[in-house]
């Protein structure tokens, strides 16, 4: 296994949020494999890691001011043994190669996890949507999808949102894909709900998290009643974390976005959360405004360069990055154990890095891995798809009760995986396992393609 990822990280070396997914899950899956003579003969692990396909495109667009710039852009299908590939499509200075790559990685066991018919893929572009006019926006959506629009479909490739990518990205893609292919159909997911999109996806991802560590403090015997939270982040996932922490009787303590963020002793009540939301999704500002607006809190701006981010060492119960990739370093998994931190859930892709992950884990927390915990924003686009087939959609309550009912079953999945081969407790072993077994099968059942 060593020399697999070994020749991953000579093949792409420059790739490292990708080896950092890859060993993980490799880390995860030794035990089944060294029971498993068949995955071996069969190489499984060098199939999983190679990508069906990787499409990279130039994306050109225009701006106001009549100036162009060229992006580029991306989508990878890295598994469709369970169906179309599915994932979202992120908007962000940051995006490679590299990052699309571990996102689709993830997003295969993720998938899989949810019990619905989904493979796993990414996409996205290195555009930055800061600072842009909505026509900027439209103009660069409608760019992207003149050259996605060939390679995907409802039965090939169906995306979605992520980082930067929301309703109003949706829309306009969705608008081009449709005037090119001449048909309407569910091509991708987090549509607004006049026309095609579900009840609850916005909030699926967030109210998932919650939902999911809801089950796992139940396993100590404890609700979230009470319990002191920060969060990370203050975009779609961070909202709806937080409107569910409130719900279920927590208090949040802490929002953030890329330049710093906010300490609120008295916490993010219904109203606080209101206006992030029109702060973020409206007027599209920084969090900084919170500060001015409610005065009883506390705005510091964060530098890239610190080793560590303060945000992780306040004091509290439970903590729920949902922001972006590897912002709990090890430094910052020592404050929060020291901080009286017990419960961490992922609601990004991949917020801990692996020796943060380990402090965690030896300290015994109660620690939920994003492709487990962030899984119901997938789930609910797999609804979505489901509704858009039969031309129907459901009640709030029925999806709601769904999403509740999928994160219930991952949380009893990865525990149960964890508890067969020797790691009992270990969602991360858990979600790893048991995402891979039941894609590894279906690969296996569908021949050497
Ligand atoms: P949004 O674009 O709505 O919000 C992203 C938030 O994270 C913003 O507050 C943003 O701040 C902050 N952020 C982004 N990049 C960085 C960075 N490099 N450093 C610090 N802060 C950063 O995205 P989502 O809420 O949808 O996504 C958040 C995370 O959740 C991502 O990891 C995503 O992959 C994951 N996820 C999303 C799902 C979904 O359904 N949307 C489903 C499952 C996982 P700023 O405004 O300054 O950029
Ligand atoms: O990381 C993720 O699971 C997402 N960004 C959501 C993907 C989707 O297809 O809804």
């Amino acid at each position: 296994m060593d020399a697999i990822i070994d020749r991953i990280k000579e093949k792409d070396p420059e790739q490292r949020e990708f080896h950092q997914a890859v060993e993980e899950v490799v880390k995860s899956v030794k035990p089944v494999l060294d029971r498993n003579l068949e995955y071996r003969q069969q190489s499984v692990l060098q199939r999983i890691t190679e990508p069906e396909r990787v499409i990279l495109f130039r994306v050109p667009w225009m701006d106001d001011e009549g100036q162009v710039h060229v992006n580029r852009g991306f989508r990878v299908g890295m598994s469709s043994v369970l169906g179309p590939y599915k994932g979202g499509l992120r908007f962000h200075a940051s995006v490679n190669l590299g990052i699309i790559k571990f996102l689709a990685f993830e997003q295969v066991f993720k998938n899989s996890l949810t019990t619905l018919a989904m493979g796993g893929g990414k996409g996205g572009s290195d555009f930055d949507p800061k600072g842009k006019s909505d026509n900027e926006v439209m103009r660069f959506c409608q760019s992207f999808m003149c050259e996605l629009f060939r390679h995907i479909g409802p039965n090939t490739d169906v995306p979605a949102g992520d980082i930067g990518v929301g309703a109003r990205e949706i829309g306009y893609l969705f608008g081009m894909y449709k005037k090119l292919k001449n048909e309407f159909t569910g091509v991708l997911t987090g549509k607004s709900l006049g026309w095609g999109g579900s009840l609850v996806r916005p909030e699926a991802t967030g109210y998932g998290n919650v939902y999911f560590a809801a089950e796992m403090l139940a396993t100590k015997g404890e609700t979230m009643t009470g319990k002191r939270c920060l969060v990370s982040g203050s975009g779609n996932v961070a909202q709806f974390t937080v409107e569910k922490i409130l719900e279920l009787g927590g208090t949040v303590h802490t929002l953030s976005d890329s330049s710093g963020y906010i300490y609120d002793e008295r916490g993010v009540d219904v109203e606080k959360l209101a206006y992030v939301k029109m702060l973020k999704n409206i007027r599209r500002g920084r969090i900084s405004e919170y500060a001015a607006m409610y005065p009883e809190a506390v705005y510091t701006p964060v530098n890239p360069a610190l080793t560590s981010n303060p945000l992780w060492a306040h004091r509290a119960d439970c903590a729920f990055p949902c922001a972006t990739q590897n912002e709990i370093n090890g430094e910052d998994a020592g404050h929060l154990v020291a901080g009286g931190v017990r419960l961490v859930s992922e609601g990004a892709n991949m917020p801990t890095t692996h020796g943060a992950m380990e402090i965690l884990l030896d300290n015994r927390l109660l620690f939920a891995p994003g492709k487990a915990a962030n899984a119901g924003g997938v789930a609910v686009s797999g609804l979505e798809m489901a509704q858009n087939s039969m031309r129907l959609s459901w009640p709030r309550a029925e999806v709601d009760a769904r999403l509740k009912q999928i994160m219930k079953s991952i949380h009893k999945t990865c525990l149960d995986a964890a508890e067969e081969y020797g790691s009992p407790g270990n969602y991360v072993a858990g979600a790893n396992i048991a995402g891979f077994v039941k894609v590894v099968n279906a690969m296996l059942d569908q021949g050497l393609v």
